[in-house]
């Protein structure tokens, strides 16, 4: 077998000279880990694995000749075993993102209560609507009276005190009918995901079709719940997103300046760094000691959150942070929570950055830890830039390589922005899908797989279906792919078909929208609702579809199920772990079509999964009477 070269490994530039100094400087990165898992457990790649007890672990074959080998030890069958594995996963994505959105909760409440002058309210208009919204009285109450208020709805949301979420009105009539009529419609969040620990234990529910209905009902209460939560009690906090011009690529790390990259999700964390690093007298201590300023630049999802409200620039996604490292030009890794590998400590390791921990959910062996709390949140913020400065000493500076130029981006399309381009209704954009300016839109979506070439799922997907006058909306480590590679600027509606050109042009945007991080995808099932509601139609009537073409986490799982189960057609690049089941794969492939009107499709080559969704976007757009 030929030698794989660098240029195997990723599309960016920036990644393939970082790849070479990793060789040079000894470096093990994601790629050579995984090429020490290949070939992967056949059984775990079909889900045909279980550790759900200690009668186990076992691992089951239907091709096997002997029947003794077909079921584990306590009977249970592939379906089962393949739709349990499923739904775990599936609760443990959305406990991931919902859990993201308490800690929100629970900053609005120290904000509303006085427990915190750390962080305000920096959007009290949209506090406002969200409480209407909700049903809370906002007439003659002061800001922090809503906000407690909002904040006590949304702590009952995780647990059984409600009937249902608030936010499921979002979703058109019909969807909530068939929900309904489902038994899918989603009660607390906390006790959905509790409900599949408990089904998936030995001996309780052990029925495929079964399992994956509280699978659906799970992730609905991530979308519609969690996730929507975290959304909105961030713009709250930290301000509604507006375009905002900035860059993208390893290149905005400065070769003179203190580098500082934050890491996760959250925006409680990374907006307090933000704030530090533009401290006078940290800034002046930076000069003191050689530098010239304090750099900060995102990675992942909470990249996506600076990014979005602040024009903070992202120095790359999910395959790209061990990368960062390599540059030999950073002075400091602060983490949140999710989606860091704890390979970045290993690779620190080999220069002189710090990798620092801050939340009591996440440590790491190795880091340091320096826990942020509402309490105490800008002292430890302003503590740590002042490490970083301090650090910036220790820098080896023939060690330093910072490859390539920035590219430039446009970020930061919250809905509220779009409806403002749009001159406050939705109407153009609903006249444009009419007329076929827009055919369609897409949410080209989740993280990077060392299974995949680093980007070239998200970049082809997203060329080919611009190509087609598909709108492009984006969130996560695709969202940086996009961004990379040119197609967020306002030059990249060359690249568009003329329909969606023309609009673009029109309304002085890119051909590819940022909408935010992962649990902004609720953005996106929150636009399809009101696409939907103007149309009066249900959401899986719309020329809408969703794709993860390099997924690998448990939260894009939950992502993909709740587009699916809100109607949304979605394909997925990997395959997940459902093949040892064939009852689960048809539910998956084509038996959800039946159930919900939408369902998954797994497509591993980009170019062939633009031509199914834009076969899909041509039925819809036919039933609706539209031409194709
Ligand atoms: Fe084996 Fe059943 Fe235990 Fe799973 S639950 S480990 S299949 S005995
Ligand atoms: S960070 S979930 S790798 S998109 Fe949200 Fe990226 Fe996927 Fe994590």
């Amino acid at each position: 077998m030929k030698a794989k070269s660098i240029s195997d490994y990723t599309v960016c530039s920036d990644g393939w000279k970082m790849l070479e100094k990793a060789r040079a400087d000894g470096v093990v990165t994601v790629w050579d880990r995984y090429e020490g898992q290949v070939p992967h457990c056949n059984f775990c790649e079909q889900g045909l694995s279980c550790r759900n007890c200690a009668m186990g672990p076992c691992r089951i074959s239907n091709a096997s000749e002997s029947e003794k080998h077909k079921l584990g030890v306590c009977g249970a069958n592939a379906d089962v075993i393949v739709a349990r594995n499923f739904g775990r996963m599936v609760a443990a994505g959305a406990a991931a993102h919902s859990d993201h959105g308490r800690d929100l909760v629970e900053t609005l409440h120290a904000i509303a209560t006085g427990k915190t002058t750390d962080y305000k309210i920096r959007d009290p208009e949209k506090l406002q609507r969200i409480a209407e919204e909700i049903g809370i009285t906002t007439a003659n109450r002061g800001i922090n009276e809503v906000a407690e208020a909002v904040s006590e709805t949304f702590f009952s949301e995780f647990g059984i005190t409600k009937g249902e979420l608030a936010f499921i009105n979002r979703a058109p009539e019909q969807r909530r009918e068939l929900w309904k009529k489902l038994g899918v419609t989603p009660r607390g969040i906390d006790r959905e995901i509790v409900e599949m620990m408990h089904r998936t234990h030995m001996g309780v529910d052990n029925e495929a079709v079964s399992l994956l209905l509280q699978a659906l009902r799970i992730a609905l209460s991530d979308g519609w719940g969690g996730s929507m939560i975290a959304t909105e009690l961030s713009d709250i906090i930290f301000g509604t997103p507006e375009p905002h011009a900035s860059f993208a690529n390893l290149a905005v790390l400065k070769k003179d300046q203190v580098n500082i990259l934050v890491h996760g999700h959250n925006p409680i964390v990374s907006e307090m760094i933000l704030a530090a690093v533009e401290d006078p007298e940290l800034l002046a201590l930076a000069k003191a000691k050689g530098a010239a300023g304090i750099n900060l630049a995102g990675l992942c999802c909470t990249g996506n959150e600076l990014l979005m409200r602040q024009g903070v620039p992202m120095a790359g996604n999910h395959l790209m942070t061990e990368l960062a490292l390599v540059t030999g030009a950073v002075e400091m890794v602060v983490v949140d929570y999710q989606c860091i590998m704890p390979g970045i400590v290993q690779v620190a390791d080999c220069y002189h950055t710090k990798i620092i921990t801050t939340s009591p959910k996440a440590h790491f062996a190795g880091a340091e830890h320096v826990e942020f709390n509402v309490g105490n949140a800008k002292e430890n913020a302003g503590k740590l830039v002042r490490m970083a400065v301090e650090n910036y000493a220790r820098r080896n500076a023939s060690r330093v390589e910072i490859p390539g130029v920035p590219v430039s981006q446009i970020s930061g399309f919250s809905n509220e922005t779009l409806l403002k381009a749009l001159g406050g209704s939705l109407d153009p954009l609903i006249e444009a899908i009419k007329t076929g300016s827009i055919r369609g839109a897409v949410g080209v979506v989740g993280c990077n797989n060392p299974k995949i070439k680093h980007d070239h799922g998200h970049t082809t997907l997203a060329r080919e279906l611009i190509k087609r006058d598909i709108l492009v909306l984006d969130t996560g480590c695709a969202s940086v792919a996009l961004a990379k590679d040119g197609l967020k600027t306002l030059e990249a509606v060359e690249l568009a078909g003329s329909g969606l050109a023309g609009v673009c042009r029109a309304l002085g945007i890119p051909p590819v929208l940022h909408v935010g991080s992962c649990v902004d995808n609720s953005r996106i099932i929150h636009l399809c609702g009101l696409l939907a509601k103007a149309l009066n139609v249900d959401i899986s009537a719309l020329p809408v579809a969703a794709a993860a073409p390099e997924w690998y986490s448990e939260k894009a799982l939950s992502i993909g199920l709740y587009a699916v189960g809100s109607g949304i057609f979605t394909v997925l690049g990997p395959t997940p772990a459902i093949t040892g089941s064939k009852t689960v794969t048809d539910m998956a492939l084509s038996g959800l079509e039946n159930v919900v009107g939408a369902c998954f499709a797994v497509e591993p080559d980009p170019a062939k999964a633009a031509v199914l969704i834009d076969q899909k976007i041509r039925e819809k757009r036919g039933a609706l009477g539209l031409t194709a």
